[in-house]
């Protein structure tokens, strides 16, 4: 019999949710042979919503397709989940300041971090709502209490990595899949660090490729920083469908073992690599064993510029971490 995998997505009804659970239940995901059972988590105003995104999930027939579950209780979402992609949050409204939208969501993480309890003892956590990195704390604090490890949880980095490297392909004229070693440090937000010193392109340095170090030390870092609120400025709401596509590829590099001596990125547990301090959610370049485990890749060259750039990114972090002192 195929093994099935149980997925749970909160806020399942709104935007990222409406490009992710087609590619989960199609197979894109887990392979042609494994079959997907969806928990599909939403507050209680949006599950008419819900039920119309059920719907068309039942309408697209996938045969790797098994039960969907439509709930408001985060206990029912997480119950037995290999998989928790936490997708619902609050998104930041017009005038909302930073430190106003993690109050915001906060709360959230809380109840959410503690319902996790309830899943599977292999579940691994991807916490997408913003802000990804200080959600992905407030969550891994609450869950770890009930006994699920800290190393299961990530906050989504794959979108910065993603974008950073179709710029530095779109730059070198080279295809994107030329483009490895994409670390990016800290952050997900306007402080983050895109690290095109450690990025290779067709295994060479970036640099010696691109030949162009100003372009990289101050447009290519703008511009990856700057890409949510130009998608927005542009199409009106914020990205979904790369969201969606970068919420997967997480998945795939966490299911698959790392290749070559390539690496990806995504927020994690500092352990004070890099002089990190221990216990923020900073995104370093990962290695995944396949099985579910990953570690943080040492031993990286950190330039002066570097290093102020991540003294930058992790300074708001600690900002953030005091923000939310109280739901921790
Ligand atoms: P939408 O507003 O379209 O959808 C969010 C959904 O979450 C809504 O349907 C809402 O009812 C639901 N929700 C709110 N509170 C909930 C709760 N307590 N439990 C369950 N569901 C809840 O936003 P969308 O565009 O889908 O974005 C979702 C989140 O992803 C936002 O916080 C957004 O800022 C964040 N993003 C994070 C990215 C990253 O790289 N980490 C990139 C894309 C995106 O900006």
């Amino acid at each position: 019999m195929a093994r099935t995998v149980h997925v749970a997505i909160t806020g399942a009804a709104g935007q990222i949710g409406y490009s992710l659970l087609p590619r989960l239940a199609s197979g894109a995901v887990f392979g042609p042979d494994t079959r997907v059972s969806l928990n599909l988590l939403e507050i209680t105003p949006a599950l008419s919503a819900l039920d119309g995104v059920v719907m068309e999930l039942d309408d697209c027939a996938f045969p790797l397709l098994d039960d969907i579950v439509a709930t408001d209780k985060p206990d029912v979402a997480f119950d037995g989940v290999n998989w928790a992609l936490l997708v619902g949050a609050k998104p930041r409204s017009k005038g909302m300041e930073r430190g106003d939208l993690i109050r915001e969501n906060g709360p959230i993480f809380v109840g959410q971090g503690k319902a996790l309890a309830k899943a599977a003892d292999d579940v691994r956590v991807l916490v997408v709502g913003n802000p990804a990195n200080t959600n992905c704390l407030i969550a891994m604090t609450h869950a770890a209490r009930a006994g699920v490890p800290g190393e299961r949880f990530a906050a989504m980095m794959r979108l910065d990595q993603n974008r950073a490297m179709a710029q530095l392909a779109s730059k070198a004229g080279v295809e994107v899949g030329a483009v490895t070693n994409m670390a990016i440090w800290g952050n997900h937000s306007a402080t983050q660090y895109p690290d095109a010193e450690n990025a290779r392109i067709n295994q060479k340095p970036c640099a010696d490729v691109i030949g162009h170090v100003s372009w990289l030390q101050k447009e290519f870092i703008q511009v990856v920083q700057q890409r949510g609120a130009a998608v927005i400025e542009a199409r009106g709401q914020s990205s979904a469908a790369s969201a969606a596509n970068a919420a997967i590829d997480h998945v795939i590099s966490m299911e698959t073992a790392t290749t070559g001596d390539d690496w990806f990125s995504a927020g994690v547990l500092s352990d004070g690599s890099y002089g990190i301090d221990a216990g923020l959610i900073f995104s370093f370049p990962l290695r995944s064993d396949g099985k579910g485990g990953r570690s943080i890749v040492e031993g990286l060259e950190l330039s002066d510029f570097a290093k102020v750039k991540i003294d930058a990114t992790t300074s708001e972090l600690k900002e953030e971490k005091a923000v939310v002192a109280d739901l921790l």
